[in-house]
């Protein structure tokens, strides 16, 4: 482990060893990396003896609602408002304000521990760990627990923990296939199975388990597949109506984006969601390298990974297709 990972490892460690109670939450519309990491991070703090509320502004998605202990998790504030925690963790949140409203708002804490690996942090916690290197948070979350389980004399971590700290590395890296995954995830997670992580429980629930509703979602999206300068750029859109005649969630639109990504020969790939009718549209963004869509993204307000990101954009839907494509020309 590097000298300063090691340290912020530490100190994190110690910081939580010393709290007795710990409020942990995750950025909106989680992810199984973010929910992964609570659920890991959460139930290690729980079985310290510690009082532990894990919080999440808004519900767990379905494909999620496999991981255990999942229903620990509560989206009702008022079981914080008007509390005092002596660490508040924020896990998987690119700033401050990722946590939604409530959090944002929130000053009830002694303690604020920020580990997150995205591009975009900008260390807003007293506490920081934010390794760009880390293919999610999991792994960081995996030394904080394999520090303080070293300091409790733990010798290996629970079976439940490894899962969902498995099922963090496996969502964020999409079962290890991203770029972001090094030599450290993948040993990470062969010591998360050594400690009983279910793999083929995880692979099975994550990967191989669509919804009716999802797969006709998905079966409209795909005709709006556009390429654009010598097939470099390509998107594909999903509108309001789309959901309405599927009966699908917008969670459901995870993953559209890899039909455009995986075609050879593209650079950048999007997605563009709508949600207020032609009025307000949300992107998603991949890249093979070339082109920094952290970089695009944070000029809107948005912001992620070097190869993956997102913003908001307010306007018609011909107004923001033109402005993204028009600006990823000039970076191609
Ligand atoms: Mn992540």
């Amino acid at each position: 482990m590097k000298t300063l990972t090691k340290k912020i490892v530490v100190d994190i460690a110690g910081n939580l060893l010393n709290a007795k109670t710990c409020l942990l939450c995750v950025h909106e519309s989680p992810d199984g990396d973010a929910v992964g990491s609570m659920l890991a991070l959460g139930g290690i703090l729980s079985g310290m003896d510690k009082e532990v509320v894990m919080f999440s502004s808004d519900v767990i998605p379905m494909r999620l609602r496999i991981l255990p202990q999942w229903r620990n998790i509560t989206n009702d504030f008022s079981s914080i408002s008007g509390r005092h925690f002596d660490s508040m963790i924020m896990l998987d949140c690119g700033d401050r304000t990722r946590s939604g409203d409530e959090i944002t708002a929130f000053t009830g804490y002694t303690t604020l521990v920020n580990i997150d690996h995205h591009a975009s942090n900008d260390a807003f916690g007293d506490l920081n760990f934010v390794d760009l290197s880390s293919s999610c948070t999991g792994e960081e979350v995996y030394l904080v627990i394999r520090e303080l389980a070293d300091r409790i004399g733990m010798e290996q971590i629970p079976d439940d923990i490894a899962t969902n700290l498995l099922a963090a590395l496996y969502d964020d890296t999409g079962g290890m296939r991203y770029i972001s995954t090094t030599s450290r995830t993948l040993r990470i997670a062969a010591d998360l199975v050594d400690s009983g992580a279910n793999c083929s429980y995880i692979s099975e629930h994550l990967f191989f388990s669509v919804s009716r509703q999802k797969m006709e979602l998905t079966s409209r999206v795909i005709p709006t597949l556009s390429f654009e300068n010598n097939g470099k750029i390509s998107y594909v859109v999903m509108r309001l109506k789309d959901l309405e005649a599927t009966g699908a969630f917008s969670e459901d639109s995870e993953g559209l984006i890899d039909f455009p990504r995986s075609i050879q020969g593209v650079e950048v790939a999007f997605i563009i969601k709508e949600i207020e009718e032609n009025k307000k549209f949300k992107l998603s963004f991949r890249s093979r390298g070339r082109i920094d869509v952290n970089e695009f993204c944070s000029r809107y307000g948005g912001g992620g990974h070097k190869v993956a990101a997102g913003c908001t954009l307010h306007g018609d839907f011909e107004q923001v297709r033109d402005l993204v494509l028009t600006e990823l020309r000039k970076m191609l």
